[in-house]
């Protein structure tokens, strides 16, 4: 028996070891993922010592079929989408047809290999257990190595995930890049943590809410439509023109305008913001989802969720977004970013919101990397190459990537900014990478310029989130000359820039209604003249909103005159810092739990499009 369950082990490790090759994976990088793939296996076929001897044959078999089936799958799901499956995905099967409708073209005659095994290796273990006949191994073996088997198994198991924690951190609870789990620990570890995020964080396809919680939802956004005055500002400023949208990479607020040792950190967009339309009160609201957070607030106008990525769990959901507003009126539409399409689930999820096209790692030439990837120069000068190759109008979603945490590539930036003191300290090297992603989209405005599309092009700009955690609160309150850098303070400054520039710098000026990246979407639907009435969007239009409110995913909120700390059960005066009676905001703080938890149920029941007939009927 034990040369049967050696055998099988064997085998199935070629075949996953092969797979993982097939994925990008190399075996010699990670030891964790021998480990991982070996306990796995030892859990998987852990009662075969204990069960009756006929069926122990057909046990293995029936593993080995498992197991090449869902290799296969997975295999054929990587070629189309650079990723990996996961369960959310599949309870959302919407996906599965685009794989499934060119399955012959993804599928290559080497994968032939994957069923090799069975022509081979059953005849071998039916020769060897006809040999065995003779043995029988008594119940005290057989138990022995069955739980040999399964706790070696979950020894092996869990010391190939801990060692994935421990080189990336969090990976685990994100998600964010599923490959690269599969690559380290394995395929059935890699299933077999996903069933168990499945199940614990309850994404199972659509939950049934009453109709009496559908009217509320659907009373709720026509309420908010009363609101909006009739006649809007700037609605179709930049009408029929470009839009090109730049999400910067933890670009911060607190930059801006300021100057380290007499060096200022961001001349380019200081000098971008004084033709612009610049919110200066707009504050980062993503949540656990980081940089796919905010792609999602931005294009979506929704919350991000309590727990977990939007981009990871529901990928599948019909998205009212703002590309399919803008593909609705004749636009191209295309997401640029140097990264491997799979992170974040992008190459899902990007289609899904109607990009036509994921411009990515794949189709940019790697000729200048800096830390995670292509720098942000390289990325802008060969974006451009591109979008002058495609049909106008066009919406081009671009995610930057080179100011990534932990922001220590200072080696590599062109013009180094003078940071005096701070020289190798966090701070220093925050502000070092903040001035080279300046540079690289100063790059990419003078090309605008110089090459006429700025009067064609509407240009936005906004910081994706936070770049500074609060562990290093202390460096922050330093560098702002702040003495008591207490919550309100901290609060206060979670803010990262939204700047628009419309073709012949029509409305530049600042604004200071308060908002985030949920307002992102109305806000640009309006000035590109689309009747954004009838889409379920949470956010506000900045330029036509009597007042406006940012939210913070744990329940803090900022409106135009107060800063709550909802759950501490503080409140302040926004500007003075003085403390303010909570009570005051009782109303405030029940529409705040009350929008977050309809943008939760909106995604939790796949509601949109639901919503956007309804508003449509209205
Ligand atoms: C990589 C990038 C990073 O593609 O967008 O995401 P983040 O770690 O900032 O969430
Ligand atoms: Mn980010």
């Amino acid at each position: 028996m034990a040369a049967i369950v050696s055998i099988f082990i064997i085998t199935m490790l070629i075949k996953l070891l092969y797979f993982n090759h097939l994925i990008g994976g190399t075996i010699s990088a990670s030891y964790g993922l021998l480990m991982s793939s070996i306990g796995a296996l030892m859990i998987l076929i852990c009662l075969i010592p204990i069960v009756n001897k006929q069926y122990r044959m057909k046990m293995l078999i029936f593993f080995d079929a498992i197991i090449t089936f869902i290799a296969v799958a997975d295999l054929l799901f990587y070629r189309y989408f650079n990723d990996v499956i996961t369960l959310p995905m599949v309870a959302q099967i919407k996906m599965a047809g685009s794989v499934s409708s060119s399955i012959f073209n993804l599928f290559h005659i080497s994968d032939l290999l994957f069923i090799l095994d069975f022509l081979l290796l059953i005849p071998l273990l039916k020769k060897i257990r006809s040999r065995q006949e003779i043995t029988k191994p008594d119940w005290i073996y057989r138990t022995s190595l069955s739980l040999v088997l399964l706790l070696s198994g979950i020894f092996l198991s869990y010391r190939g995930i801990v060692i994935l924690e421990k080189d990336q951190p969090n990976i685990l609870t994100t998600f964010y890049d599923k490959a690269y789990i599969a690559q380290n620990i394995g395929l059935i570890n890699y299933h077999g943590v996903d069933a168990f995020k499945f199940f614990k964080e309850g994404v199972r396809g659509k939950k049934t809410l009453s109709d009496d919680e559908k009217a509320k939802i659907n009373t709720w956004f026509k309420e908010k439509q009363a609101y909006m005055p009739d006649k809007l500002e700037y609605f179709g400023a930049a009408k029929g023109k470009n839009l090109i949208a730049i999400q910067v990479e933890a670009l911060q607020e607190f930059v801006i305008g300021r100057k380290i040792n007499g060096n200022e950190i961001t001349p380019n967009l200081n000098r971008l913001i004084n033709k612009s339309i610049y919110f200066e009160n707009y504050f980062c609201e993503t949540a656990a989802g980081g940089t796919s957070d905010a792609e999602f607030l931005a294009n979506n106008s929704l919350y991000p969720l309590k727990t977990g990525a939007v981009f990871m769990k529901y990928p599948g959901n019909y998205y009212f977004s703002l590309p399919k507003a803008l593909k609705e009126q004749g636009y191209a539409t295309v997401a640029m970013h140097a990264y491997k399409p799979g992170f974040w689930n992008r190459s899902v999820m990007y289609p899904n919101m109607s990009f036509d096209k994921f411009f990515n790692k794949n189709d940019l030439i790697p000729d200048e990397i800096i830390g995670m990837g292509l720098s942000d120069k390289s990325f802008f000068r060969q974006s451009l190459d591109y979008l002058k190759t495609i049909k106008e109008p066009y919406y081009a979603f671009m995610v930057t990537l080179t100011s990534h945490y932990p922001y220590d590539n200072t080696e590599s930036y062109h013009k180094a900014l003078d940071v005096g003191d701070l020289k190798g300290a966090f701070m220093g090297n925050y502000l070092e990478a903040i001035h080279y992603a300046d540079e690289s989209l100063g790059y990419l405005i003078d090309r605008l310029e110089k090459e006429g599309m700025m009067d064609n092009t509407v240009v936005a700009v906004y910081g994706d989130h936070y770049a500074v955690s609060k562990d290093k609160k202390n460096e922050l309150a330093r560098l702002l000359n702040i003495d008591d850098m207490n919550d309100y303070m901290w609060v206060k400054h979670q803010k990262v820039p939204l700047i628009i520039h419309l073709p012949g710098d029509e409305g530049a000026g600042r604004r200071s209604i308060a908002g985030g990246g949920l307002d992102f979407m109305p806000t640009i639907l309006n000035i590109m003249g689309v009747d954004g009435r009838a889409i379920p969007m949470m956010g506000r239009d900045l330029l036509n909103s009597p007042h406006g409110m940012a939210v913070m995913r744990n329940g803090y909120f900022i409106d135009d005159d107060y800063l709550c700390l909802t759950a501490d059960g503080a409140a302040f005066k926004l500007d003075s810092g003085e403390p303010y009676p909570i009570e005051n905001l009782k109303k405030e703080i029940e529409d705040m739990h009350m929008e977050l938890d309809i943008s939760e149920k909106i995604i939790e029941n796949d509601l949109i499009e639901e919503i956007r007939n309804y508003l449509l009927n209205q």
